[in-house]
């Protein structure tokens, strides 16, 4: 599937919009994105925007169908359910991409004077943004130095000048991994920001995927066969070849620039002037374009926009794939939802089998890739309660939840730059709760639940329209 297959999709089960009157870049665009957001709308194609040719695409990801959609899965899954299947495919195998010759997106390669970023039509989203943000719906290509490890990481890009983007790599990322490497190595570090191709690149880049294994891999296992790539001789980075725009180059890693500000998916702005923090650049050397590319971009801001769905999407994904990897008996289903940006708080339904089981869960659910940043807090409830059932989980923290007892409070874990709640020249480290809404499983004397009577629901079910309903 590539970003064009995936419109079409869209198009056919109604849930594309397009926009044919001229829309400005500046501001417009995000703003009827965000209001469209907001009313769970459609997905958008915005055929002109002002002093453009080169079409945007926005919203993808906003409702479960769309995200069913592109996953490829029944368009009736819950959010739950898609993470479910995700987390399937990618513990049953990866799949590596496979090399290809050549592809649409090697259309149109520029070079040199023929490079000018502001000839696509980047939008500016947020009144106070330091400028235009080329990459929302963006995937970084990097390699690891010393082996095989390819990675795709999504990372806020802002327009610099004509052939410079910002990058925001937050530390402990990979692709600042890579980049710490090629500091020692004393070498700049070729890089690509891929916009488009299959949508799975950006589900996939945006995900809390271990170190070590590729993004490309889990796209293979998603979609049952392998990603194609070509290999750029610029750089020797395998790049999707059915792309709609990339920029490749190279981020040296002794250089920063300031960039920012940018309204971000916490509902708050980050970057210059509110904290001052320069960050790597991408110096672009070469552009690809298919013909008449498609600029990609996603809406950020508060929640829920698309940047939550995606979030909420893969992180219940990639959190339910190391609870199972750690083996842990019992896990029921998982969930961390868009209301929390898809990063704060988790959610997890266990069948208990031992005592101290809930908390195990709990404490492990810290301890995994996906929990152990910017977590602020577990929720862990019995197995009658689903995950995602949020009316359920609320009466649970009610009624099998005393505070005291049942809370456990770590004072320090890893955090995100970008927490808002944190005071602004601390935000490495933030504490986190787990709330255990479990009845204690070595309760002897357990609370007796409330049940309706078998029969006579039956009965009563029977005669529903009898009793004039
Ligand atoms: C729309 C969007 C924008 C994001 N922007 C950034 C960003 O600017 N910097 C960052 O470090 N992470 C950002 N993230 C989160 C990363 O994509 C996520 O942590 C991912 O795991 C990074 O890939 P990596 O684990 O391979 O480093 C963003 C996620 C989304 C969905
Ligand atoms: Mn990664």
């Amino acid at each position: 599937m590539d970003l064009r297959d995936y419109i079409s999709l869209c198009e056919k089960e109604g849930e594309l919009k397009r926009i044919d009157i001229e829309v400005d870049w500046d501001l417009e665009l995000s703003h009827i994105s965000k209001i469209n957001e907001e009313n769970k709308g459609p997905a958008l194609f915005f055929s002109k925007i002002k002093g453009y040719n080169t079409p945007v695409f926005g919203s993808a990801f906003t409702t479960v169908k769309r995200l069913a959609i592109a996953l490829g899965r029944p368009t009736d899954t819950s959010l739950c359910g898609l993470s479910k299947s995700w987390m399937e495919a990618i513990s049953s195998k990866l799949i590596p991409p496979k090399v290809v010759k050549s592809g649409p997106v090697l259309e149109n390669v520029l070079e040199g004077e023929q490079i000018n970023l502001y000839n696509f039509p980047v939008p500016k989203f947020y009144p106070m943004d330091g400028g235009r943000y080329i990459g929302t719906a963006v995937s970084l290509v990097t390699k690891d130095p010393d082996s095989d490890w390819v990675n795709l990481g999504t990372y806020r890009m802002q327009l610099l000048d004509e052939k410079t983007v910002g990058v925001q790599i937050i530390k402990g990322k990979h692709a600042d991994f890579h980049l710490n490497r090629y500091r020692e190595l004393g070498k700049p570090m070729p890089a690509a920001a891929v916009i488009g191709g299959d949508p799975l690149n950006f589900a996939t880049s945006s995900a809390m995927v271990s170190p070590g294994v590729s993004e490309y891999d889990v796209i293979g296992s998603l979609r049952n066969e392998p990603a194609e790539v070509f290999i750029s001789d610029l750089t020797g980075l395998p790049l999707p070849a059915n792309a709609e725009i990339i920029l490749e180059g190279e981020i040296d890693p002794q250089e920063l620039r300031q960039e920012g500000p940018f309204g971000e998916y916490t509902g708050y702005y980050s970057g210059k002037k509110t904290d001052e923090w320069p960050k790597p650049f991408l110096a672009v050397k070469r552009v690809y374009h298919r013909n008449n590319p498609i600029l990609w971009t996603t809406s950020v801001g508060k929640p829920i926009t698309d940047t939550h769905m995606i979030q909420a999407l893969n992180r219940t994904a990639t959190l339910w794939t190391d609870l199972n990897n750690m083996r842990i008996p019992g896990i029921k289903s998982v969930f961390i939802p868009p209301e929390s940006t898809g990063r704060y708080w988790a959610i997890v339904s266990v069948k208990q089998m031992y005592p101290g089981h809930s908390i195990h869960v709990g404490t492990a659910v810290i301890s995994t890739t996906t929990g152990h940043y910017g977590l602020k807090g577990v929720i862990i409830v019995d197995d009658d309660i689903p995950a995602d059932d949020w009316t359920k989980v609320f009466w649970a923290m009610s009624v099998r939840y005393d505070p005291v007892a049942r809370t456990e409070i770590i004072k320090r874990g890893r955090s995100t730059p970008l927490d808002p709640s944190l005071p602004i020249d601390a935000r490495d480290i933030c504490s986190r709760i787990i709330i255990d809404a479990c009845i204690p499983y070595e309760w002897e004397r357990k609370p007796i639940e409330i049940f309706l009577d078998k029969d006579m629901a039956d009965k009563v079910r029977a005669k529903w329209k009898e009793y004039g309903f």
